[in-house]
């Protein structure tokens, strides 16, 4: 049977190959993996560990807080605060920056999460995940302010997610290309299950909240209805269509088998230029999609070439199979 890599031993083993890797950096996403394995455990206990349902709170975007976006958060920060690693952490569940405490050692790297993504899922036990991105903190000031976070997604060292789903998956990149490590629960470790994950340049699987299609510009009306139009359209082939309203499941369909996703803007609130989250969501699944051949724009430019103005922005999202992306961008443009 072929040997098991873990994953220090993969990101030892990488950081030989490509330099991409330094030290605190490994054990940034070390930290990480391991506040991942504790998220785990604490969604597959579900009913039975008490932590389903809403906490009595919202987070800054307004939304109802559950138990389980509240104990990820905190599992989060207290899993990356003392390392030494990091200067500062941001998430969609907290309205303002965490500086790591004069107490512990300041790193180089700031680090952004959605630390449950998909949490409408949770109580209908529907495979939700956390999403990370990794910055560097500037170095041309002392201390570090919410200004530094506000870095164009082309700058980022290192994105992945954590989908809780039937098996609990890493999935990562530094850069140079994407790898897919699951949880061994006897072992206690992730093990590299694929590298160098390639998402097809064609597809024939679309998702997208159809519930909102009376709210679409346009360009996704168009794109959509080719769709479903299928062989006798002008797209001479049928699709299928997928949506589990858990962003980290329905991209890791797409790295796993190819697919477009697309959550646009719409006239529903047409003041926000999306649903979905510049800084924690779209950039580290943009870089993710990017760096397995994929292709992620907002319909008019690509997500990480935008250069963000706050923390909580907002985007709209286009991403997965190059083709259709460059497709439905095309729409947009044209
Ligand atoms: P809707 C989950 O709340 C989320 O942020 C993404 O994970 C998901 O793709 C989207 O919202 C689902 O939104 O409007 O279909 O419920």
């Amino acid at each position: 049977m072929a040997q098991k890599i873990s994953l220090t031993r993969y990101l030892v083993e990488q950081q030989r190959v490509d330099g991409l890797i330094p030290s605190q950096l490994r054990l940034l996403l070390e930290v990480v993996a391991r506040a991942c394995k504790s998220i785990s455990q604490a969604v597959n206990k579900g009913a039975l560990g008490g932590v389903l349902g809403t906490a009595d709170s919202e987070n800054v975007q307004g939304e109802v807080q559950k138990k389980l976006d509240i104990i990820a958060n905190e599992v989060l920060i207290e899993a990356n605060e003392w390392g030494g690693h990091l200067a500062a952490m941001a998430s969609e569940e907290m309205e303002g920056i965490y500086v790591v405490p004069n107490r512990y050692p300041q790193g180089e790297y700031l680090l952004l999460f959605d630390p449950l993504d998909g949490s409408s899922n949770i109580d209908v036990n529907v495979s939700i995940g956390t999403i990370f991105s990794v910055l560097k903190k500037p170095d041309d000031h002392p201390g570090v302010t919410e200004q530094d976070f506000l870095q164009a997604g082309r700058q980022q060292v290192a994105a992945g997610y954590c989908i809780y789903g039937p098996q609990t998956t890493l999935v990562l990149t530094v850069g140079d290309g994407v790898a897919m490590f699951t949880l061994d629960r006897e072992q206690g470790s992730f093990v590299l299950v694929q590298e160098h994950v390639t998402i097809p340049a064609d597809t024939r699987e679309f998702a997208i909240n159809m519930s909102n299609m009376r709210h679409w510009d346009t360009p996704v009306r168009r794109y959509i209805d080719e769709c479903l139009a299928g062989k006798e359209g002008p797209r001479g082939k049928d699709f299928n269509m997928r949506w589990i309203a858990s962003m980290v499941a329905d991209v890791h369909r797409i790295l796993t088998r190819g697919g477009i996703f697309m959550y646009p803007w719409d006239k529903r609130e047409p003041d926000k230029p999306g649903k979905l989250r510049l800084m924690y969501e779209a950039n580290p699944m943009g870089w993710l999609v990017e760096q397995a051949g994929g292709a992620a724009t907002n319909g008019r430019q690509r997500i990480l070439d935008i250069q963000p103005g706050k923390l909580h922005e907002r985007v709209s999202v286009i991403l997965g199979s190059k083709n259709e992306v460059e497709r439905v961008t095309g729409y947009h443009q044209g």
